[in-house]
C-alpha cells in the first residue's frame, strides 16, 4: 500500500508571518510530495512494500541511500507539520518537569533550540528528544532522522534553506526566532513525551 502525504494540519496562511503560504505551498506541495512519491515508486512491488515508514527508514539505512533519503525526509517532514502550530499551547505539568531537569526552564531550551539550529552546519533538522526521561537537543544532517534511533523525537525543525529562504533570505536565525518563540507545538510535544515511543507516520 502506497504512503499518502499526510495533511496539512493547518491553513496555508496559518503561520504566517513565521511561515508564509508560499513556503507551505512549495515545501508542503511540493518538496514533501515528491519525497512521498518517491519513496513509494521505490518500495513498489518490493521488500519494502507493506512495511511501515518506519520500518522502511530502519531497513535503508546504510543499505539504500537513495530509498533512505526519501523514506526519512517523507516521516521527518510530517514530523515537522505536527511540530508547528499557529497556538502551539503549553508543555504538559510532566513535560514542563523534565524540561526544567535538562535545560533549567523552557525559556533556556528555547534559546538553545535557536543556538543550535542557527550554528548546525548546511542542510538538516534539529530536535528536541526523550532518552529515559532525559530531554536534549540532537541535530541530523540533510535527510538523517531520529524514526528508527534511541531516541523519542518531541520535535523537530527543518533547518534546510527551503524552510525559510522565501520568507526570512538567508537570515535562519529570524526564521528560528519566529517558530521557536510562538509557533512550537507543546501540546504535540506532551503526546510524544506521554506516550514514551516513537510516533509513527499514518498509514
Ligand atoms: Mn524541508
Amino acid at each position: 500500500m502506497a504512503f499518502e502525504l499526510i495533511p496539512l494540519p493547518f491553513d496555508n496562511s496559518a503561520l504566517e508571518p513565521a511561515v508564509s503560504a508560499e513556503t507551505l505551498s512549495y515545501h508542503y506541495g511540493k518538496h514533501h510530495q515528491a519525497y512521498v512519491d518517491k519513496t513509494n515508486a521505490a518500495i513498489e512491488g518490493g521488500e519494502h512494500s507493506g512495511k511501515s515508514l518506519e520500518q522502511i527508514v530502519a531497513a535503508a539505512r546504510g543499505a539504500d541511500q537513495g530509498l533512505f533519503n526519501n523514506a526519512a525526509q517523507s516521516w521527518n517532514h510530517a514530523f515537522y507539520w505536527y511540530s508547528l502550530s499557529p497556538d502551539g499551547g503549553e508543555p504538559s505539568v510532566e513535560l514542563q518537569s523534565a524540561i526544567d531537569q535538562s535545560f533549567g526552564s523552557l525559556d533556556q531550551l528555547k534559546e538553545q533550540l535557536k543556538s543550535r539550529g542557527a550554528g548546525h552546519f548546511a542542510s538538516g533538522w534539529v530536535w528536541l528528544a526523550d532518552r529515559d526521561g532525559k530531554l536534549s537537543i540532537e541535530e541530523t544532517h540533510d535527510g538523517d532522522t531520529l524514526a528508527d534511533s534511541d531516541f523519542n523525537p518531541l520535535l523537530t525543525i527543518d533547518v534546510w534553506e527551503h524552510a525559510y529562504y522565501l520568507d526570512h533570505q538567508n537570515k535562519r536565525p529570524a526564521y528560528l526566532d519566529a517558530i521557536v518563540d510562538a509557533k512550537l507545538n507543546w501540546r504535540f510535544a506532551s503526546e510524544n513525551f506521554a506516550r514514551g515511543s516513537i510516533w509513527t507516520y499514518p498509514s
